[in-house]
């Protein structure tokens, strides 16, 4: 794949998985997902985001491309429950890391937006690792720049995400204001779900501001108590009305924190497992669906590495759901 040279110095160098002894009957994401440098044309790819300069709380998720990566590309390309095979017929690249600026919140996602925006105009299904939060700002706004319209928005969180901040200031909590009031307008306050949102976490003044601007707001409770088939469907109706695209935006901290102690603020009450990866091979599976990002894992902050193999998990379910949507298009 070739991209402007700005673009292409701003990815560095693809990582390369560790030592392992494979069973020579398995295949693993590893054996099968290139250096986009090697790739002619990919369906899907994934890259890293390693940057936490904007989280308020406890840093540590800009080792999230590298935790939630060791787990990734050790996975089976099979998966019997959706029975979903990624090894015939789909191409996967890695995309490497973004050069980040450590310290510049603005300057780095001045970065993210224009390398995304690139690999979103190649029709590339792209996954981001993170990273902070806040980052769904620039990567939201890289696919409406490629589509060049409206864009559907759904994100599940344990957290509103829609802050002014302190100081007004750019923050982990702040992305889902800012892309509503985005200046193209591209995402219309009725095309955002927010799904998940959970726990003493919240303001009643933020959870006001949604309900008066007609967010849909689906607390993990009514989750739970609906089921995740319902909702999905129901935020999959929302986000696709009127729009050229579906982005999906997933901070770990809308999971348990049995399944995701690894983040800066983990949340009793989120999501289960299940829930989670059911919502991501439904939404990956929409016609509309081209990009996601996954943000907040913090390997320092995690136990047994769970919170990174659960990262890994999602993102197999959404390249499954993305060749099952590909596949679909064929037929
Ligand atoms: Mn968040």
């Amino acid at each position: 794949m070739k991209f402007s040279s700005e673009v292409e110095k701003l990815l560095l160098e693809v990582p390369k998985p560790g030592n392992w002894v494979p069973d020579e009957y398995d295949v693993g994401l590893r054996d099968i997902m290139v250096d986009w440098r090697e790739a002619e044309r990919v369906d899907a790819g994934i890259i890293g985001i390693p940057f936490d300069t904007a989280v308020m709380g406890r840093r540590g998720c800009r080792f999230g491309p590298e935790g939630v990566r060791s787990s990734l590309v050790f996975s089976n390309v099979y998966e019997p429950g959706i029975d979903m095979d990624l090894s015939t017929g789909f191409s996967v690249t890695d995309f490497g890391n973004i050069d980040v600026l450590q310290t510049d919140v603005l300057g780095t996602h001045e970065r993210v937006e224009k390398v995304l925006t690139e690999i979103f105009r190649t029709g590339t299904t792209l996954v981001a690792i993170g990273g902070d939060h806040s980052l769904a700002y620039p990567d939201a706004k890289a696919l409406i720049n490629a589509v060049k319209g409206r864009i559907g928005v759904i994100m599940i969180d344990g957290h509103l995400d829609v802050r002014i901040s302190h100081h007004g200031e750019v923050s982990s909590g702040t992305p889902f204001r800012r892309l509503v009031e985005e200046p193209e307008r591209a995402v219309l306050p009725k095309n955002l779900v927010e799904l998940g949102i959970n726990g003493w976490l919240n303001s009643r003044f933020y959870m006001d501001w949604c309900r008066q601007k007609g967010i849909t707001v689906i607390p993990a409770r009514q989750v739970h108590k609906q089921g995740i088939e319902e909702v999905v469907n129901q935020a999959l109706e929302l986000a696709s009305d009127g729009t050229e695209a579906i982005f999906l935006s997933i901070d770990i901290d809308g999971l348990d924190l049995g399944v995701a102690p690894g983040t800066c603020a983990p949340n009793p009450g989120g999501l289960s497992s299940y829930q989670a990866l059911e919502a991501v091979w439904m939404i990956a599976q929409h016609p509309l669906t081209r990009g996601f990002d996954l943000v907040e894992v913090a390997p320092s902050l995690d136990v047994a590495n769970l919170t990174s193999i659960m990262a890994a998990a999602m993102v197999m379910h959404f390249l499954g759901g993305t060749k099952k949507r590909l596949d679909n298009k064929k037929t």
